[in-house]
């Protein structure tokens, strides 16, 4: 799963090619779709498109700015490319506009705890993602620290069985469900690795499981590494991911992914 982050900071020459009189939102649109298929071409089988940052500390966006910014990138890349689109959203009103509009996946970092979330996705016939988060993007890395995690492993474990029953119950079909444990939101770097090392443990819900550690500050922090120097280190955890059955492997480097794909694969199945 290939990233777009369709937040005005992403797509920084805008600003200086406006000057010229071109206009930066088209400019927007082309790079957007113009790195969609470059990971399409890298062998990405979806695309993750997001207008509201959820790094830590990141600001809230409004609903008609996450429509502004994500809808014209979901109709360009469903125009050219033949993708699994996914938007990264937690409204509703961005879910359903999503999906109307071409998207066949809705990756919620809020598991869809927003109200009116459920109802939108059991209305419709598209997959989504469960992720598990620890307070809310503005705030949870303060917290991480002293957060009270008694076990890690099986409180996010309880989270997600919890959101898949409340999900079923609700009619949104289990072969429409992916989980995610959510590297990095509100969690420790120790937290991260411990759940990366017992993540066959969430293979017991039977849920195709999605992961993204892509640069994420858990390789930072052991490598000593700037964001845009960690590839080697994010193949390395995502190669442990896959050894332990993760089936989606969301990441801003798909080339070197698919690399790691395919090893575990040749690995999986050597007898
Ligand atoms: C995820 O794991 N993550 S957005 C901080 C970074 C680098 C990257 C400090 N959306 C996930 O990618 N959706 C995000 O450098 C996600 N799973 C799912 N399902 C955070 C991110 C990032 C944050």
């Amino acid at each position: 799963m290939g990233i777009i982050n369709a937040t005005p900071d992403s797509f920084s020459d805008g600003a200086e090619l406006q000057k010229l009189g071109t206009n930066s939102f088209q400019l927007d649109i082309d790079k957007a779709l113009s790195r969609a298929e470059a990971m399409v071409a890298d062998g990405a089988t979806f695309i993750d498109v997001g207008g509201e940052s959820t790094r830590p500390g990141a600001v809230a966006v409004t609903e008609q700015e996450e429509l502004d910014r994500v809808i014209p990138i979901i109709e360009a890349i469903r125009a050219r490319l033949d993708v699994c689109i996914s938007a990264d959203t937690s409204s509703p009103t961005v879910m359903r506009e999503a999906i109307n509009n071409g998207a066949e996946l809705i990756n919620d970092v809020r598991a869809l705890s927003t109200p009116g979330a459920i109802e939108a996705m059991s209305a419709s016939k598209a997959a989504v993602c469960l992720m598990h988060m620890q307070g809310k993007p503005s705030t949870m890395q303060e917290n991480a620290s002293q957060s009270s995690y008694k076990s890690v492993v099986e409180e996010v474990f309880e989270f997600l069985r919890m959101r898949v029953e409340h999900c079923l119950d609700q009619g949104i079909e289990r072969s429409r469900l992916l989980i995610d444990p959510g590297f990095g939101f509100g969690k420790t770097v120790q937290h991260n690795y411990l759940l990366l090392k017992k993540l066959a443990r969430f293979s017991e819900l039977e849920i195709p499981i999605l992961i993204g550690v892509s640069r994420k500050s858990m390789i930072g922090d052991v490598t000593g590494r700037a964001i845009d120097q960690r590839l080697a280190g994010s193949v390395a955890a995502t190669t442990f991911a896959l050894a332990s059955g993760a089936k989606i492997v969301r990441t801003h480097d798909v080339a070197a992914t698919m690399d790691a794909i395919r090893v575990n694969s040749a690995y999986s199945s050597a007898e």
